[in-house]
């Protein structure tokens, strides 16, 4: 791969620190590293290189590819250099792991984009494991892995095509987009969202295909902000560039009829043997139909209860057999105007049943815990 590769060795120390600002736990320290898209028999290194082979076929030798970029990353290449304001939500730690108040791990591949582009890099693509404090059912996991893609555009470009710059930039990202959602799926339907925003580009689009009768977002992208260019490239004020992040996991659910984000990091045989390199045909078989196990639990919020909050407990305790946490009521008292939420918490295990005492030795940590570490009062 590229040489501003570096191996992903991770220590505990590096990410689990007495920094007052340090929330990775445990779990997400235990993920670092794995790489699943590193494995070519894996249904992410699959479409990893599907992808790889579709910008190869479209524009031979032009993309420069970086596969195992080091996933602490500084603050200010997370965030400040993308142009993400001092106050934007994504920042909060309820939302990014942060190591100390300067490093945090990565929460998008675009922490990487304006630091390849000092490197000199014209058309990149940089694919990485992500980290998002985040809720917690089938299509979002903590621990995701993303393909960032930046191409830069030189005048003779869009003045050969007799284009505004950024029009020109728009046309080409939605082209290569929807030619990579043809490669990878045939025939899907796909539709634009131009609500999207994203600091860093204008204007901003996400990408949504329709996935078991529901619209699943699976890229956001847009055209580079100029400042990234000037700030970053030699004589990029004059240039003009694309930029996109996809959800691997996203695309590989659509791509193998996977039903749930958590099915990645199983590595039971029954899993893995359905998926060969370089076959993008595989219909996942579902091995397991093991029946849910629903427990509600109602509680008066406190000043440190976030809904973020209470599924990292969740998974903390849990792990993998917590499949969803979802409010299901919620009621502020008229007298003391305090407010009371009622969550049903799903565990089902995708490879084993689960015993009945199993569940309720989890669910009394999950109230323990919730109880300890933000405050809440139980009813
Ligand atoms: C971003 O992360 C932007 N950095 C994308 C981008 C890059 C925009 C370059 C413009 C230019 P967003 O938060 O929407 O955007 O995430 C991108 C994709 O990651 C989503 O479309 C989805 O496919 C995937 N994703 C996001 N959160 C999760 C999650 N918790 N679990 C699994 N996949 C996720
Ligand atoms: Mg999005």
């Amino acid at each position: 791969m590229g040489a501003a590769a570096a191996a992903t060795v991770v220590k505990k120390e590096d990410v689990i620190t007495s920094h007052p600002q340090n929330n990775v736990s445990e779990n997400i320290f235990l993920k670092i590293g794995t790489n699943l898209h590193h494995r070519p028999d894996h249904p992410l290194g699959i479409i990893k290189n599907a992808i790889f082979d579709y910008f190869e076929q479209k524009n031979p030798g032009k993309f420069r590819k970086f596969d195992d970029l080091y996933p602490v990353v500084k603050v200010t290449q997370n965030f400040d250099e993308l142009l993400i304001p001092a106050d934007h939500v994504s920042r909060s730690p309820n939302d990014t792991y942060y190591v100390s108040d300067e490093a945090v791990l990565r929460c998008h591949t675009s922490a990487h984009q304006a630091q390849l582009l000092r490197e000199g890099n014209a058309a990149f693509l940089v694919t990485g494991d992500v980290y998002r404090r985040d809720t917690v059912d089938a299509t979002h996991y903590p621990v995701f892995h993303q393909m960032e893609g930046v191409r830069v555009f030189e005048p003779e470009e869009w003045e050969g095509a007799g284009l505004d710059p950024t029009e020109y930039a728009e046309r080409e990202l939605r082209a290569e987009l929807e030619g990579l959602a043809k490669h990878l799926f045939g025939d899907v339907e796909c539709r634009w969202d131009t609500a999207a925003t994203f600091p860093f580009t204008d204007p901003s689009i996400e990408l949504e295909i329709l996935y078991n009768g529901e619209w699943l977002e699976v890229l956001g992208c847009g055209v580079m902000q100029q400042s990234i260019l000037e700030d970053n490239l030699a004589a990029g004020g004059g240039k003009k560039a694309w930029a996109f992040g996809l959800g691997l996991e996203r695309l590989a659910m659509v791509l193998f009829n996977i039903p749930d984000i958590r099915l990645f990091w199983s590595e039971d045989e029954r899993f893995l043997k359905q998926f060969k390199a370089g076959d993008l045909t595989t219909t996942f078989q579902s091995f397991s139909k093991f029946p849910p196990c629903y427990k509600d639990m109602t509680f008066w919020l406190s000043d440190e209860f976030t809904e973020n909050n209470l599924c990292e407990i969740v998974r903390g305790v849990a792990g993998d057999i917590a499949e969803e946490v979802k409010l299901i009521d919620e009621f502020t008292h008229p007298k003391h105007g305090r407010t009371s939420n009622c969550f049903r918490i799903t565990y089902r295990s995708m490879e084993r049943s689960l015993t009945d005492e199993e569940i309720n030795k989890i669910q009394d940590q999950v109230r323990a815990d919730a109880v300890t570490k933000l405050g809440v009062e139980l009813r």
